[in-house]
């Protein structure tokens, strides 16, 4: 078999990626496979197991065992473990980079930019096994002691999306160890190398067999499998909305809790008092970087009417630069997107925006000519005159194409921002205070950025949205305990006396 990626950095050799289950690396018992390829020149990098749910049964029955006692080990010492693998990432930082760019195509500065989110994750959570932190509070009853602490919620199944293989992973699956869950994790079928690698590391820092458990496999089978069986407690997914919406039903009928996490259509809001040259940078970065493929990408500029036209001729400058390419070339600014399903799912909103009526800046096309003419590449694309109600100013694209909306004035810029459905990530580029602090209380997303871009949320801070981007919950941050422990309260009556709350009070 032939090598195919990056020989010279020692990454990705053609290969079977198989499932993880119960400390052992176990073949699908289904048999079946499916190619992995490299979005940047179609290279098939290996094939992918194609689980079903009689694997996932065997990976939950592990996952259950483990459980049992995992539960019982101190959280600090659940901690060490997670310290080594923040070490044992930074070890492989390169590696498992060159690893990211060559199955999903991001360019290798911002897959460096990735892992070392996990390993930031990594180092935090392990913190978390020190603090975890409970609370006391009287009791109206004298002798008797009261106070909340978590518990574990049991055994999770991860579902995670290609975008970010490694960091959206470690966002859930370190703090559901520490706090002393066991995991069944399926990947994206798109990204089943990075997930080999993350798993290794757990298995090489020794982390008990059961704890973790992979299980490559589509959405539709084996994610469904995850959601149906009876013994998982928790899905945490970040992914599509219709997805999402899918495993909510389900998982509501079941009874099942879920942290979702699902798409945005972030937007850029530039004032007229705004450094302009800052916008256009920051636009550039949050619209087109990941090839537009993240969550939190901007897709939506709204900028007052009388800066409009400076922008834009500063943007279309900014776009004739950025090279198209491999994103394992150091040179490359945009790399691929995902897929042909990807590649077609935005050539369409291309059409549907020009039909609509929007005017076509720069883009708008499939890149041609690009490396060796396999891969899937599509020109930096900008819209401008899109009006919010337009279906490119709506939906979700998930790829380079942003829409350029002129606003007469701040209150209908932060109305417009707020006027989808989706509200993760929102910013404003100005210079007035007063607007930022207005802009901080009504921008209606999770996450708000006062001049800097829509991109790049810190480990440390909640991660997620309103409306139809999430249920509620959060991605990281101390936030991220609440999804994966259960409170209980627990009051100790040292009174030896039978003591009735509400009633034997002298509160009367
Ligand atoms: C995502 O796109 O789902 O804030 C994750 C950011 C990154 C994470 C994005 N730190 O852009």
């Amino acid at each position: 078999m032939s090598l195919s990626i990056n020989e010279a950095a020692g990454v990705v050799k053609t290969g079977k990626y198989i499932n993880y289950i119960d400390g052992e690396w176990k073949e699908p018992l289904t048999g079946k496979y499916r190619p992995v390829i490299n979005p940047a020149n179609g290279e098939v990098l290996g094939e992918v197991a194609q689980s079903s749910a009689v694997d996932v049964d065997l990976a939950v029955a592990a996952a259950v065992k483990a459980q049992k006692e995992w539960r019982l080990v101190p959280a600090p010492e659940r901690a060490e473990y997670l310290f080594t693998v923040g070490r044992l990432l930074k070890e492989q930082k390169e590696n498992l980079a060159r690893m990211i760019t060559s199955e999903m195509g991001k360019v290798i500065e911002e897959a460096r930019g990735e892992v070392q989110e996990a390993i930031d994750m990594a180092h935090y959570m392990a913190g978390e096994g020190r603090r975890m932190f409970g609370e006391t509070m009287p009791s109206e009853l004298r002798n008797k002691f009261a106070m909340s602490i978590r518990v574990p919620v049991g055994v999770v199944g991860l579902i995670t999306p290609w975008n970010f293989p490694i960091a959206i992973a470690s966002w859930k699956s370190l703090p559901a160890l520490v706090t002393g869950n066991a995991l069944v994790w399926k990947p994206s079928p798109d990204t089943p190398i990075v997930a080999e690698a993350f798993v290794k590391i757990y298995e090489q820092a020794g982390l008990p067999k059961g704890l973790i458990n992979l299980v490559q496999g589509s959405g539709p089978e084996a994610g469904a499998a995850l959601v149906e069986h009876p013994d998982i407690d928790l899905i945490g997914f970040t992914g599509s909305n219709a997805v999402g919406k899918k495993i909510n039903e389900r998982a509501g009928a079941l009874l099942k809790r879920t942290s979702l996490e699902m798409g945005g259509k972030n937007a850029i809001i530039v004032m007229d008092d705004a450094n302009l040259d800052l916008a256009v940078e920051s636009i550039i970065w949050s619209g087109f970087g990941t090839t537009g493929q993240r969550c939190t990408a901007a897709s939506r500029v709204i900028v007052h009417e009388a800066v409009k036209q400076k922008l834009e001729a500063q943007l279309i400058d900014a776009v004739c630069h950025l090279k198209l390419g491999d994103g394992q070339d150091e040179s490359t600014d945009v790399g691929p997107v995902i897929n042909q399903a990807a590649l077609e799912k935005i050539d369409k909103y291309v059409r549907i925006g020009i039909s609509e009526g929007a005017t076509l800046l720069c883009g708008g096309k499939l890149a041609e000519g690009v490396g060796n003419g396999k891969g899937y590449y599509y020109e930096p694309t900008i819209f401008t005159d899109v009006k919010p109600d337009m279906t490119i100013a709506k939906e979700e694209i998930f790829g380079p194409v942003l829409s350029i909306i002129s606003t007469k004035d701040f209150e209908t810029a932060i109305k417009v921002n707020n006027e989808v459905s989706f509200g993760l990530s929102s910013s404003i580029f100005t210079s007035d205070v007063n607007r930022v602090f207005q802009a901080m209380r009504d921008l209606d997303t999770g996450i708000v950025y006062i001049n800097a871009g829509t991109t790049g949320a810190e480990i440390h801070l909640p991660f997620g949205g309103t409306k139809e981007t999430g249920n509620g919950h959060r991605d990281s941050g101390v936030a991220a305990l609440d999804v994966y422990t259960e409170w209980r309260a627990v009051y100790v009556d040292y009174s030896n006396t039978l003591q009735r709350a509400q009633i034997d009070t002298n509160t009367k």
